[in-house]
């Protein structure tokens, strides 16, 4: 490597950083533009998320739980702020490795982008604005690093007045080709005069005319190769160009400034704000058939076991989108195809005036292991699923359910499970009010005793009736099992694993879940010794979870607790530990605690 460039290399890093954080903060505007889903970062992570080996997948959701996409996120934006600062380190003495860099990024992102399968060709509009904007800013931030130098060792009279140190936007626009990022970005023949014109030119600028043309007349039609000419270029230029701290961080100042208005105008116009306020004017119909009403008994209310009702606010979120999609009830759309008589598709307003149903149903991830968060209970308020799939008339020989969120994930459900007169429901409320747009607003699926990954489809748009000999949902070629019945479970809430406790009478709590059958017993031992059964609270049916509490008088010392439900079919918890993959984790949860 040369180093021959007057600019320190902390400068070029930081030049780097900040074209680098000017193309995000231009690509988020325009993608706050063009769509929310196609912010060129989040399409990355996305594909990230879907190339991403099951066991590293496995790891990344145990080690951050909900934080994991942020983690993601935040992996790909360092990843981006290193190579940025290395090509703004290169870019000093070459500068066509920044524009090859930003070039290759944007390659990068625009593949991402269009392999999403919500991808539309604008889409790639964000990451091309974004890049080109960025490699220029890089260029113009290099050539701000020298170019007082150039004019204080020359005659600022020399200098056309576009050219004066605050005149940059002029300067820009004067300067025509020059400024047209998208040519900078492509390493090519006509390249040459436009890195003419950035840093290594800066001593051609010495010379008594205005970089463009001197640049221009000095490697005239030259091709790429025509790299060798330079130093003579530059030593008939005279004079070696300084490096100018103050004007470099003016400029840098300036592109922080760029990169925030466009972050904070892009999410803005992002829509965010237009799916709340439509979220927020949904008027819920009352339900035509109501829950049933939840026994006054079904809530134990002891210190730190869960609540029945999990709050909105603390309900476990598990999902592949890094960008929530923002789907206006307005545009919304259901479609019903595939091995139907007639295919229906049908709007928000036609679904909320269907006779809706209401029911307390117990979500459940697959992903979560034995004693796991990602388990969570509410009432929700939608339209039969049968009912909406008899209008289309389903096929004697179909046994699946495809469905597609608007984000492209999909998930494959059985017909028989969701005909068989449950509560399965296209559902629109949660808890009383419209669904949180995380967990699936405008309208997600709710199959009860079914794994969230095989049924519970949020920002459902579209069901193909098919069959799964034909068909496949995102996570069976992951290596999920592609049907998801729910395994019996049974969690102790408190005490807390590794917690301390006073000696004498306390109580040890808990959920158990048995979606669709229910529990009929939950049975608690400590350090192995006679099954105890715990008091069950009541419950308004079989689909959800069921608090239990036992009473311990605790003796000094450490112990350990450990508790098993039988469903009521009464098949009790197998000891027998199973992960999570392929359909759901087994064994008992135990927890230990010291006593003193
Ligand atoms: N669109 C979409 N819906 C989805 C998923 C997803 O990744 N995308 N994940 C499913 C999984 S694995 C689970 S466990 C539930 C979780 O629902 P919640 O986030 O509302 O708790 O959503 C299901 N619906
Ligand atoms: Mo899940």
């Amino acid at each position: 490597m040369q180093s021959n460039s007057p600019v320190p290399a902390w400068a070029g890093a930081l030049v780097g950083l900040v074209s680098g954080a000017v193309a995000l903060g231009v690509a988020q505007l325009v993608a706050g533009i063009v769509g929310p889903t196609t912010f060129p970062v989040v399409a990355v992570g996305d594909a990230a998320v879907d190339l991403t080996p099951l066991p590293v997948k496995d790891f990344a959701i145990r080690a951050f739980g909900s934080n994991d996409k942020a983690v993601l996120l935040g992996g790909v934006l360092v990843v981006l702020a290193a190579l940025a600062a290395l090509l703004g380190t290169l870019s000093r003495h070459r500068p066509a490795w920044g524009y090859a860099g930003f070039a290759v990024i944007g390659a990068i992102g625009v593949t991402a982008v269009l392999t999403r399968p919500d991808a539309a060709p604008l889409d790639v509009v964000p990451t091309l604005v974004g890049v080109a904007v960025g490699a220029w800013a890089l260029r113009r931030l290099l050539h701000r690093g020298l170019a007082t130098s150039a004019t204080t060792t020359a005659p600022q009279a020399a200098e056309p007045p576009a050219a004066a140190p605050h005149a940059d936007a002029s300067q820009a626009a004067a300067s025509g080709p020059r400024a047209d990022a998208s040519k900078d970005a492509v390493p090519a023949a006509g390249d040459v005069p436009l890195r003419e014109a950035g840093v290594r030119d800066a001593a051609a600028r010495v010379a008594p005319s205005d970089g463009s043309v001197a640049s221009g007349q000095a490697v005239p039609g030259a091709s790429a190769q025509g790299e060798a000419e330079r130093p003579a270029v530059m030593r008939a230029g005279g004079g070696a160009p300084g490096f100018d701290r103050r004007r470099l961080l003016t400029g840098v100042a300036g592109g922080v400034v760029v990169a925030g208005v466009g972050v904070v105008l892009g999410r803005q116009l992002g829509g965010r704000q237009a799916v709340d306020a439509a979220r927020v004017g949904v008027a819920l119909p009352r339900p035509a058939v109501p829950a049933k009403a939840v026994p006054a008994g079904a809530d134990l209310r002891i210190g730190g076991l869960s609540p029945f009702v999990t709050p909105n606010r603390d309900f476990y979120r598990v999902d592949t989108a890094l960008v929530v999609p923002q789907v206006d009830p307005a545009d919304w759309t259901l479609r019903i195809h595939g091995m139907v008589d007639r295919p229906v598709e049908l709007t928000y307003a036609d679904l909320l005036k269907l006779p809706l149903t209401e029911a307390d149903v117990t979500l459940t991830c697959v992903s979560n292991e034995v004693g796991g968060p990602y388990v969570g209970n509410a009432r929700w308020l939608g339209a039969r699923m049968a009912d909406v799939l008899r209008r289309a008339g389903l096929r004697a020989d179909a046994d699946m359910l495809l469905s597609t969120s608007a984000d492209g994930f999909t998930c494959g459900t059985p017909v028989d499970v969701v005909m068989d007169g449950r509560d399965a429901l296209f559902a629109v409320a949660m808890n009383g009010e419209a669904l949180p747009v995380d967990h699936g607003f405008p309208v997600r699926q709710v199959v009860p005793g079914l794994y969230g990954y095989v049924s519970a489809t949020k920002w459902v748009v579209d069901i193909k009736v098919t069959r799964f000999d034909r068909d496949e949902a995102y996570w069976t070629p992951r290596g999920w099992s592609a049907k998801g019945p729910i395994k019996t479970q049974s969690r102790i809430d408190v005490p807390k694993d590794g917690g301390s406790l006073k000696a004498g009478d306390t109580t040890i709590a808990g959920v158990a879940w048995a979606q669709h059958t229910g529990v009929d017993a939950v049975e608690v031992r400590v350090d192995g010794g006679q099954w105890r059964q715990a008091r069950l609270a009541e419950v308004p049916g079989p689909d959800t979870w069921r608090q239990w509490a036992i009473d311990w008088a605790a003796t000094p010392g450490r112990h350990t607790i450990e508790v098993r439900a039988t469903d009521a079919a009464g098949r009790t918890q197998t000891d027998r530990r199973a992960a999570p993959a392929p359909d759901g984790a087994t064994g008992w949860h135990s927890v230990t605690v010291s006593v003193a």
